[in-house]
């Protein structure tokens, strides 16, 4: 029994932390969850556009959010690109990127809602075709 007890303890003290850890990562806006989608598939050099919804935990849209976009290539010694995008639907948020070059590239996303909680997500276009 006692035994028993104090394995109960230490399988307590390991949820806890894994909480606390879970937390941490998402501290800025743990209710929030972000989709996106680029098209045209396969992506190619030139304007991609980028589909972005907003929900939080229960699949609400959040609306009114300010979202500027980044895009870097994977490699070295290229100008970044930027753009904004622009709420088409409740919690819909579109961007037109020029992906000036073939190969893979990052995209992150710099959103901000309407009461100033803030995140940074990140996600990438790979394999993009020459034009
Ligand atoms: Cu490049």
């Amino acid at each position: 029994m006692q035994f028993l007890k104090r394995n109960s303890v230490i399988a307590l003290c390991a949820c806890l932390v894994l909480v606390q850890s879970c937390r941490n990562q998402n501290e800025s806006l743990p209710d929030l969850t972000l989709t996106h989608e680029v098209s045209p598939q396969p992506p190619r050099v030139g304007q991609v556009t980028i589909t972005l919804r907003a929900t939080n935990a229960s699949g609400i849209p959040l609306t009114g959010a300010h979202i500027s976009l980044e895009g870097n290539m994977s490699h070295a010694g290229m100008v970044p690109v930027f753009a904004e995008a622009t709420e088409i639907a409740p919690g819909n948020y579109r961007a037109i990127m020029e992906l000036s070059m073939a190969g893979d590239w990052i995209v992150q996303v710099h959103l901000s809602l309407p009461d100033s909680r803030k995140l940074d997500h990140q996600f990438e276009i790979k394999g993009v075709a020459s034009a």
